[in-house]
């Protein structure tokens, strides 16, 4: 579980440079796709991992980093790469997880929406107490949507420490989000009859029916109606 040593500089640079931040929770669903480790080792995760999301230019939508089996979990940096012609990001929030504990150090983040990076961010707590253990969100990132597409949402310079400022092993789930045209139902990216069709297939359709298509409930309300075809009826037509 635990690998190496981490210079002390580096809790020392969390602790000249920190702030106290804000708690927030974001709770989604998360799908694991990939992990090369046993159960039981720490995975940090952007969730959810995979995102489709129906939207106008100029929305915003937000993604939680997550962390599941912590153990003795007192610090973590992470950082994210994104595709900056689809998204914009606006904030980074710290999460509750550590809060459980006591009171935490925030470092925000460096974003360069040009280049479609989020330098580092991160949270420690203080004092002589120790880690958390478990699962729940580390922090929350909020997107502005400017342009239909696909981002990767890759995690970078992810670094867990223990109660005892010893490096921490971890899983890493990268994320992706695809922006869609609202009623782009196959992600085409045209509002066309191939997604009037596959509506039609899962009309009336419900979480636990068979016919039913997530990616056909436009307003994600969990109920494949009416509002759904007004929504596609209104961007017929319409392509990227
Ligand atoms: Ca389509
Ligand atoms: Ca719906």
């Amino acid at each position: 579980m635990r690998t190496k040593r981490l210079p002390l500089t580096l809790l020392v640079l969390i602790l000249a440079t920190a702030t106290v931040g804000a708690s927030y929770l974001f709770v989604t669903n998360k799908k694991p796709y990939t992990t090369t480790s046993t159960p039981s080792t720490p995975t940090v995760s952007v969730t959810p991992e995979r995102t489709i999301y129906p939207a106008d230019i100029g929305e915003t939508f937000a993604i939680n980093i997550t962390i599941t089996n912590a153990t003795d979990l007192y610090c973590w940096q992470t950082g994210l790469n994104f595709n900056a012609t689809v998204l914009e990001c606006l904030s980074l929030t710290e999460g509750p997880l550590l809060k459980q504990k006591g009171n935490t150090l925030w470092v925000n983040a460096t974003i360069n929406n040009t280049a479609g990076k989020i330098h580092y961010h991160a949270a420690a707590l203080t004092g002589n107490v120790t880690g958390v253990n478990g699962n729940g969100p580390l922090g929350t990132i909020t997107f502005k949507v400017k342009d239909y597409g696909n981002s990767n949402l890759q995690l970078t310079e992810v670094i867990l420490l223990d109660s005892q400022l010893t490096s921490i092993d971890k899983t890493l789930i990268h994320g992706i989000v695809q922006v869609r045209i609202p009623g782009d139902v196959n992600g085409d990216q045209i509002v066309g009859v191939l997604d009037l069709t596959s509506l039609g297939k899962a009309y009336g359709a419900s979480p636990g029916s068979s016919n039913w298509n997530p990616e056909a409930d436009v307003n994600g309300d969990l109920i494949i109606n009416v509002l759904d075809l007004a929504i596609l009826d209104k961007n017929y037509g319409k392509t990227v």
